[in-house]
């Protein structure tokens, strides 16, 4: 297998691997390597950011070293793969993450200390790799870690965005200011280039069927662009198994066109180029932005349109989703080709699992492939496609079908071709079957159809991956059913309801407790008496009897008074407010939205503070001191709750001051949760009941041990089921009696508590600047609908944080809560979830790679 001398391989190999061992003097001999070749720098001239680059390159080459290995024995051992396409990758920071898994971390400590640096500082350097919005980005990012920790064989595919999610800076009116994060700016030391594996993707051109009804077809003619891979090793925490997670970045196909450059139209040459990397520029900040074209950094070029008056930010993302999802199809059936196995083998070795609706064009894009290109009947490609995608939904909000994601049936066309006509087939045979089983019924055939009609016609994509799935599943048990319920009962019907399932999130204990929060991480161990629970989360239930240990109990809580000044101190750094360090940190950190109602909390905020006001001095001082934290960005164009406006009069307030301060910390992102979650006390987790999928903050508090406040929605049912409601504060309006409510509201008999009339009167009186700013506040609440039912919900609201005041003033109490809070939240690890998804709908085992690989 070695070209050339065997021996010679054999003894370099062997030569090459002193480099990967993991004492401090190989640790720092591999960190200098890098500063002096790699980066070309002397001694004398290396800053934190030098540091950090050099020290990350020598991490990945030992990440790399693993990947090798990994990949060999995956091909070697013709293993099933997990293939987790997710346009969104919730990464942070990997430096610290990667050191701890591979079990380096005190070396590299001890390392760059005998160099003259300090390795938080060095870590500081990092850039967050921000390719994500929120919870499914993040929740793939969990994924990922517990995929490669399990020894499953699997594969990350997502775009290369070169602007993630946007920085966000608060102005001096207290709005949102968006600026452009390149991330790539230092370059990324965790990439692998793989600039010879780029793959050629068709967009426009000409499409034909097939002879007959199920024939193949073909696809000519348009533009092509590049699809180039970078791939990021990830590694397993304590195994050898490093799974890869492969970013497309778009290219030209042909950066320099000869003909036209010596045609003296040098522009013309460069355009085409350009209009493909425009693809992977930037990572949409939601869904609503999509209203909002401003975001659009750079618009595209529409080339190749005869008069297309197409949303130009649109047309953008269904092509990023369709460069992504070829790309990544066409990575994984060159793979297959390999193995020299029949198609109809293909699930037998390839499971993929589809994050929300994002990539649904894999469906038709494989049908393509198995169907024109490969020759397969119809049918059996049909069956391959059933086989081998999963889906998973993550649309709360209401569940409203309006939500889901449908694109423009002449868009469609216009960019895809032979696409459209494979959907339009899919869809006729479907509906055919539809007719077969529930005759005569035209409705049904409407409301299934994968295309709603209208001006224009639009491809309802969560039907088309409900039918090209073998499974569909939700993220909380609440969600799951409904789902089934208000989704796609006309599919359950269909299909039974086994086709339908559950997996509740998770989260990874990895970076949300032993890498976010060393010191509780390091306490657990030592009263466990092991490092089991990092693999096994279940096992913090041995905390369970040291929940009223005194001695325990001080040691629990002075690790959260540690983690409560690293706050206060990121605090006063950052923002002009001085902090009680003593008050009890409630902490609401999330994407804004309406449905997640951070108005709520600010509406109980200025109750709170209004209730201050009315106390004698000595009174104030019996109430426990609160600082209220918020974070979070909002969509562009989105209106936000004035938090700040409310923060600037309360903290300005002296009488008030030790006893509540409020504070917006801007630009949320995962190292800032890091700092932010260990040091809650209290956290809010209050949407609108049916209306958060899941949620998975609520988890990372949780085991970080905060309390919780929060509806009976997403995975908040199932925490409380876990770690006892006794534990929880629950309030509010439960999902079944949420239409109701509305109505009413509707219909103009809804009540509006005084409590409520009391804040309303206090921001028109103009205690928090001029009431006007909270004008679009009040008219969602007053205007006639109150549709995420902040008035229905106020008075228990209260109630709650006044149950929260009374339990905290018990501190040996309140510490017994948290410590059982902890101890109760194994079921929430992301590697339980995963290994749902491997036995119930990947059908995939780990592989352990040996040693001597
Ligand atoms: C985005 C676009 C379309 C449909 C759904 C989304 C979406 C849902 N983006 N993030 N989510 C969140 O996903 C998390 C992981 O499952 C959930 O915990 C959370 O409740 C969702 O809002």
């Amino acid at each position: 297998i070695f070209p050339g001398d065997a021996k010679a391989w054999k003894a370099a190999i062997a030569k090459n691997a002193e480099t990967l061992k993991k004492d401090v003097e190989t640790v720092e001999a591999q960190i200098s390597h890098h500063v002096h070749t790699t980066l070309a720098r002397a001694p004398f001239n290396v800053d934190e950011l030098t540091m950090y680059q050099a020290a990350a390159l020598s991490v990945r080459d030992r990440l790399i070293a693993r990947w090798n290995e990994t990949q060999t024995f995956h091909t070697q051992q013709r293993v099933k793969r997990v293939y987790y396409l997710s346009l969104e990758f919730l990464m942070g920071r990997q430096f610290d993450n990667a050191m701890l898994n591979l079990g380096v971390k005190k070396p590299y400590n001890d390392g760059l200390k005998q160099l003259g640096f300090n390795l938080e500082d060095v870590s500081d350097s990092e850039r967050d790799m921000g390719l994500g919005n929120g919870g499914l980005g993040r929740l793939a990012a969990c994924y990922l870690d517990s995929l490669a920790t399990l020894d499953i064989p699997a594969f990350g595919y997502t775009l290369r965005y070169q602007q993630g999610i946007f920085r966000q800076i608060i102005n001096s009116n207290g709005e949102q200011v968006e600026v452009p994060d390149p991330w790539l700016e230092n370059t990324n030391p965790w990439e692998i280039p793989r600039l010879d594996a780029a793959v050629e993707i068709r967009l426009h051109g000409e499409a034909t069927r097939g002879d007959n009804a199920k024939g193949a077809g073909t696809w000519t003619g348009g533009l092509e662009v590049l699809a180039v891979p970078y791939d990021i090793p990830v590694p397993g925490f304590g195994t050898k198994t490093t799974n890869n997670i492969r970013t497309w970045s778009a290219r030209g196909k042909v950066s320099f066109d000869l003909a036209k450059f010596n045609a003296g139209d040098y522009e013309a040459a460069v355009r085409e180029a350009e209009e493909a990397e425009t693809i992977t520029r930037v990572l949409y900040p939601n869904e609503a932005s999509l209203r909002h074209a401003t975001y659009i950094l750079v618009q595209v070029e529409l080339t190749h349109d005869f008069e297309q008056n197409f949303d130009k930010g649109k047309a953008l993302r269904l092509k990023q989703q369709y460069l992504w999802v070829a790309a990544s199809l066409h990575d994984i059936c060159r793979r297959f080709r390999k193995l020299r196995e029949p198609w109809t083998a293909f699930p037998d070795y390839n499971a993929i699992q589809l994050n929300d609706t994002h990539p649904t064009l894999a469906i038709p894009e494989l049908m393509r492939i198995l169907v024109d290109e490969e020759g397969q009947p119809w049918d059996e490609a049909w069956d391959i496609v059933r086989r081998t995608f999963g889906y998973t939904n993550h649309t709360g909000a209401a569940l409203m079908t309006e939500a889901l994601e449908r694109w423009a049936v002449p868009l469609i066309e216009w960019l895809l071709p032979r696409h459209m006509q494979i959907i339009y087939d899919i869809n006729a045979f479907f509906l055919e079957e539809v007719e077969k089983k529930f005759p005569n019924d035209r409705a049904r055939l409407a409301r299934m159809s994968l295309i709603e009609e209208g001006y224009p016609k639009m491809v309802r994509m969560a039907h088309l991956a409900v039918i090209g799935s073998h499974r569909v599943n939700g993220v909380a048990a609440l969600h799951s059913r409904l789902v089934k319920q208000d989704l796609f009962p006309d599919f359950v019907e269909m299909f039974g309801q086994d086709r339908f399932t559950n997996v509740t999130n998770g989260i990874t204990a990895r970076r949300w407790l032993y890498q976010c929060n060393p010191q509780l991480a390091a306490l657990i161990t030592q009263a466990l008496g092991t490092e089991e629970w990092i693999l096994d989360l279940d096992k913090l239930k041995g905390l369970e009897k040291y929940a009223r240990d005194k001695k325990f109990q001080k040691e629990w809580a002075s690790i959260k008074q540690a983690n409560r000044d690293r706050l206060c101190e990121y605090i006063e750094s950052t923002t002009d407010v001085k902090v009680n360090r003593k008050a009890l940190i409630d902490v609401q950190v999330k994407r804004i939205h309406e449905y997640k109602r951070q108005s709520l909390n600010i509406l109980g905020v200025i109750f709170r503070y209004l209730t201050l006001k009315k106390l004698k001095p000595e009174e104030r001082k019996r109430v426990v001191p609160r600082l209220s934290v918020f974070g979070g960005k909002a969509a562009p164009g989105y209106y936000m709750a004035n938090i700040n406006a409310v923060s600037k009069t309360i903290n300005a307030d002296k009488d008030i001051r030790e006893h509540l301060s409020v504070v917006f910390l801007a630009d949320y992102s995962v190292s800032l949760a890091e700092i932010i979650i260990p040091a809650s006390d209290l956290s809010e987790h209050i949407s609108t009941a049916g209306t958060e999928a899941s949620g998975t903050s609520n988890m990372k508090f949780a085991l970080n041990s905060g309390l919780l406040i929060g509806t009976l929605d997403g995975a908040n049912i199932e925490i409380a089921e876990a770690i006892g409601d006794e534990n929880v504060f629950f309030f509010g309006n439960v999902t079944e009696d949420v239409p109701r409510l509305r109505r009413a509201h509707q219909a103009g008999e809804a009540q509006y508590p005084p409590e409520l009339m009391e804040v309303v009167d206090a921001i028109r009186s103009g205690m928090f600047g001029d009431g006007g700013v909270f004008e679009p506040l009040l008219n969602t609440i007053f205007g006639g609908k109150d549709y995420y039912l902040i008035s229905d919900d106020f008075t228990s609201y209260l109630e709650a944080q006044r149950m929260v005041d009374v339990a905290f003033v018990d501190q040996s109490s309140w510490v017994e809560k948290t410590i059982h809070t902890t101890a109760r939240m194994g079921r929430f690890a992301s590697d339980r979830a995963v290994m749902q998804y491997a036995d119930e709908i990947w059908n995939v085992e780990p592989v352990k790679i040996p040693d001597s690989a």
